[in-house]
């Protein structure tokens, strides 16, 4: 199937599944962690590495060092929607069945009108207390230094999932389900490198599976279809 056969195919579908990473938000003005430019390959400022800082561990053990990183590196209130995000969620609107896993945490999937949104990372706009569990918003919190709970004084925990946690049980579970009953999947910015999220797509026994990355994958063999483009310009073709 050539490209425009493939987009004949998608309009047809009963059941879309997409799965994306990073690099669906670079063109929103976030950097993804894996690119040549990408946020792994900064020297750290901080003297570990990123997947050690981003981790439960020590987020418990370095709470002050691991806000500095997340407020600095993670957030980005600004950003908007792209191509990518509008073109899924156009796909919905025109009364596609699109189920959305995302292993972004910065909610542009959502903002751009999307309705089945999956977070498997979580988010990185909303918080819980570690000690009673009330939640906040972005905006009900300062930035700087670590924020405290407004009514017990705990430490407030960004909602996303840290390297050495487990994924949002429901969210997994409808990604899941998700991927077993689409006739269609895309995959696309990511580098397939974060398990569990990593093993969704081999769960999919639909018509065609497509692979849209700016990068090879370790799992690019196992897609019917690899668009090495980016993403925006991809979808737009294949769903606009
Ligand atoms: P990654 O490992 O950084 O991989 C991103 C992939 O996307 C790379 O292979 C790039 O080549 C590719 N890529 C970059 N830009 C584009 C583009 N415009 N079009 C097509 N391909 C592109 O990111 P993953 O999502 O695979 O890794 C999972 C981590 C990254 C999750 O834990 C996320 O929470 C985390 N993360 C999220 C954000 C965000 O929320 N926007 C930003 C940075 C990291």
């Amino acid at each position: 199937m050539d490209r425009k056969e493939l987009r004949e195919e998608l309009q047809k579908a009963k059941s879309l599944f997409f799965l994306g990473g990073a690099g669906i938000s670079t063109k929103s003005g976030i950097p993804d962690f894996r690119s040549p430019e990408g946020l792994y390959q900064m020297e750290s400022e901080y003297g570990v590495t990123y997947e050690e800082m981003l981790s439960s561990d020590y987020f418990y053990s370095h709470t002050e060092t691991f806000y500095d990183y997340f407020f600095k590196h993670m957030l980005y209130p600004e950003a908007k929607p792209n191509r990518a995000h509008l073109a899924l969620a156009r796909f919905e609107a025109a009364g596609h069945d699109v189920h959305i896993a995302t292993q972004n945490i910065d909610g542009l999937h959502q903002k751009a009108g999307s309705k089945k949104v999956y977070e498997l990372h979580g988010n990185a706009y909303r918080y819980y207390c570690t000690r009673c569990a009330a939640r906040y918003t972005y905006e009900m919190i300062d930035h700087s230094g670590v924020p405290h709970c407004h009514k017990c004084g705990g430490i407030l925990k960004p909602a996303v999932t840290l390297y050495g946690e487990e994924l949002p049980p429901v969210a997994m579970s409808k990604a899941l389900e998700a991927v077993k009953n689409a006739d269609f999947m895309i995959v696309a910015g990511t580098s397939l490198r974060v398990f569990p999220a990593s093993a969704l797509p081999s769960y999919f026994k639909g018509k065609a599976s497509i692979l849209i990355n700016l990068e090879e994958t370790p799992m690019d063999r196992h897609f019917d279809y690899v668009i090495r483009e980016e993403a925006g310009k991809a979808l737009e073709e294949l769903l606009c």
